[in-house]
C-alpha cells in the first residue's frame, strides 16, 4: 500500500497532449434506456491475500461501467437507486441542458433508495469524461462510485490522429484499513480542513496495477481519468515521451509532456498519445511523483518480446478535432473575482454562513471551514456567485488565499486558461477543472451559452461540503 499524506507543497506542471484513433462504432442502441445501477458490492481491491472490499460500485462494479456514445449521439440512462441513501448522477465534464445536470436541491431531487430518475442528452463534445454522484459525495465518491464516460470523435478518419489502440486508465485512491475495509469515518474534520481524504492504495481500473502489457512500437493513446477525491497524480513515464492531445476532454494543439511527466487534479482527464519506443522485452516504470516524498511506482511498462509492430518511430501526432466551444471574448468579457479562503493554516478570519458572520472556530464547530467570496455554503447550499447573461463572455480571476491546492470545477462549460500569476498562458487549454494553487491566481475565461444554474466548487468532496461551493446563474 501507498502511504501519503497531504501537503501544500504538492505537485507542479501539468502536461497535455491529444491524439485520435479508428474506433468502435458508438453503443448500439434499443430505445429503452441503459440502466445503470449504483448498489453495493465486493471487490478485490488489494492482492489475493486480502479479503475482499466492501464497495459501492456502479452495476455491482469498480470502476463502473465504461459508457460509449459517438459525438452528437443522445445517451438515455436510467438511474435505480440501489444504496441505502439518496444519488444522483453528475455527467462530468459534458455541456448538457441543466436539468440533466444531476445536482440534488439544484437541477433534480436526490433520488431515494429505490427510486429511479431518467437522464437523456446529447454529447455536444467527443472526449473523455466521466459520470460519478452530487449527492454526500465524500462518501460516496470514497466508497467507489465512478465510471467513464467516452465520447467517440464524429469523424475519426480523414484528418485527424491514428493510433494503434486506445485504453482507459480511471485511477482511483482508497483509504482501507489493514483487513482492505474501507476507513471510516468518511470525512473527518482533519480531512475536511486540510487536503481531504486522501487514502492508502492506489487503483487503476479497480485493482492495483503491476504491468501495463504493450508491443514495442506501437502508439497508444491513453485516456487518464482522475476519480480520486482529494489525491493528485503525478505520472512520469520513464524513457518515454508522452504527447498530450486533449485536456479534461477537450482537444488541445499536441505537446510533449515535460519530462515525460503529467500532472492530474482529482476529477481531471488527460488524453496521452504514447509511443511505444522500447526495444522488446524491456522495462519501464511509470511512476507518480505527485507527493515527492511519498514517490512510488504505479506500474511497469512491460514490453512483449514479439518484433516491433513498425521500424521507423511516427511523425508528432496531429491534433484531434476541436469541440464547438465558443471563443471567449477578452476584449469584452467582465471580470468577476474569486477568493477562496479558509482551511487549516489558511489565516481566514471570519466568514459568512446562512447570513452570519462568524469565525473560524465557530464555524468548526459547524463542521464548516471554507469560503468563496467570505460566504461559507451550509449543507445543501450553492450560494449565488453571479448572475451570467446568456451569451457573454466572463474572465473569472481565482485567488487561492488557502494553505492547500483546489480543483475548481464549473459545471455545464469549459473555460481556458489564459494566466496564472498574472503571466499568460499560450497554450489556450480548456479546462472544467482547474488547479488554484496556494498563494497564486488563475484565470479562466468562458462565454456563458449554457442556460441555467451550474455550480462552482472545489472537486475535493471534502472542502466542498465543508463550504467551497456556489453557482452561477446564467440566464
Ligand atoms: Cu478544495
Amino acid at each position: 500500500m501507498i502511504e501519503s499524506r497531504s501537503r501544500r507543497s504538492v505537485l507542479k506542471g501539468l502536461a497535455g497532449v491529444s491524439a485520435l484513433a479508428a474506433l468502435p462504432p458508438g453503443l448500439a442502441r434499443a430505445g429503452a434506456p441503459r440502466v445503470i445501477r449504483p448498489q453495493p458490492a465486493e471487490a478485490q481491491l488489494v492482492g489475493p491475500s486480502y479479503p475482499k472490499t466492501a464497495v459501492w460500485g456502479y452495476d455491482g462494479l469498480i470502476p463502473g461501467p465504461t459508457l460509449r456514445l459517438r459525438q452528437g449521439e443522445r445517451l438515455d440512462v436510467r438511474l435505480e437507486n440501489g444504496l441505502p441513501q439518496p444519488t444522483t448522477l453528475h455527467w462530468h465534464g459534458l455541456r448538457l441542458p441543466n436539468a440533466m445536470d444531476g445536482v440534488p436541491g439544484v437541477t433534480q431531487a436526490a433520488v431515494e433508495p429505490g427510486g429511479s430518475f431518467d437522464y437523456a442528452f446529447e454529447a455536444p463534445d467527443a472526449g473523455t469524461f466521466w459520470y460519478h454522484s452530487h449527492a454526500n459525495s465524500a462518501e460516496q465518491g470514497a466508497r467507489g462510485l465512478a465510471g467513464p464516460l467516452i465520447v467517440e470523435e464524429a469523424t475519426p478518419t480523414a484528418g485527424t490522429l491514428r493510433v494503434d489502440r486506445e485504453e482507459t486508465w480511471l485511477l482511483d485512491d482508497w483509504r482501507l484499513t489493514k483487513e482492505a475495509r474501507i476507513a471510516e469515518p468518511m470525512a473527518s474534520m482533519m480531512d475536511l480542513s486540510h487536503g481531504g481524504r486522501i487514502g492508502n492504495t492506489v487503483t487503476l481500473n479497480g485493482v492495483i496495477p503491476e504491468a501495463w502489457p504493450v508491443t514495442a512500437g506501437e502508439r497508444v493513446r491513453l485516456r487518464l481519468l482522475n476519480a480520486a477525491n482529494a489525491r493528485f497524480f503525478a505520472l512520469r513515464f520513464e524513457a518515454h515521451a508522452p504527447w498530450v492531445v486533449a485536456v479534461d476532454g477537450q482537444p488541445c494543439t499536441p505537446f510533449l509532456a515535460e519530462n515525460g511527466r503529467v500532472l492530474l487534479p482529482p476529477a481531471g482527464r488527460l488524453d496521452l498519445v504514447v509511443d511505444l519506443t522500447g526495444r522488446p522485452g524491456a522495462r519501464f516504470e511509470v511512476v507518480d511523483d505527485a507527493y515527492p516524498r511519498d514517490a512510488y511506482r504505479l506500474l511497469d511498462i512491460a514490453y512483449a518480446d514479439e518484433a516491433p509492430l513498425r521500424a521507423s518511430a511516427l511523425p508528432a501526432p496531429m491534433a484531434l478535432p476541436a469541440n464547438p466551444l465558443a471563443e471567449p471574448d477578452l476584449g469584452s468579457a467582465e471580470t468577476i473575482a474569486i477568493v477562496l479562503e479558509g482551511g487549516a493554516m489558511g489565516g481566514m478570519g471570519e466568514a459568512t454562513l446562512g447570513g452570519k458572520t462568524m469565525g473560524l472556530r465557530a464555524l468548526a464547530e459547524r463542521g464548516k471551514v471554507w469560503a468563496l467570496n467570505g460566504v461559507v455554503a451550509g449543507d445543501g447550499e450553492h450560494p449565488l456567485l453571479g448572475e451570467l447573461r446568456l451569451g457573454r463572455s466572463y474572465r473569472l480571476v481565482i485567488e487561492n488565499r488557502t494553505a492547500f491546492p483546489h480543483p475548481m470545477h464549473l459545471h455545464g462549460h469549459h473555460y481556458k486558461l489564459i494566466a496564472r500569476d498574472g503571466a499568460p498562458e499560450i497554450r489556450g487549454i480548456w479546462h472544467d477543472t482547474v488547479i488554484a494553487w496556494p498563494d497564486g491566481t488563475v484565470e479562466v475565461a468562458f462565454v456563458a451559452d449554457n442556460p441555467g444554474d451550474w455550480l462552482f466548487h472545489c472537486h475535493i468532496p471534502e472542502h466542498m461540503m465543508a463550504g467551497m461551493t456556489g453557482m452561477f446563474r446564467v440566464g
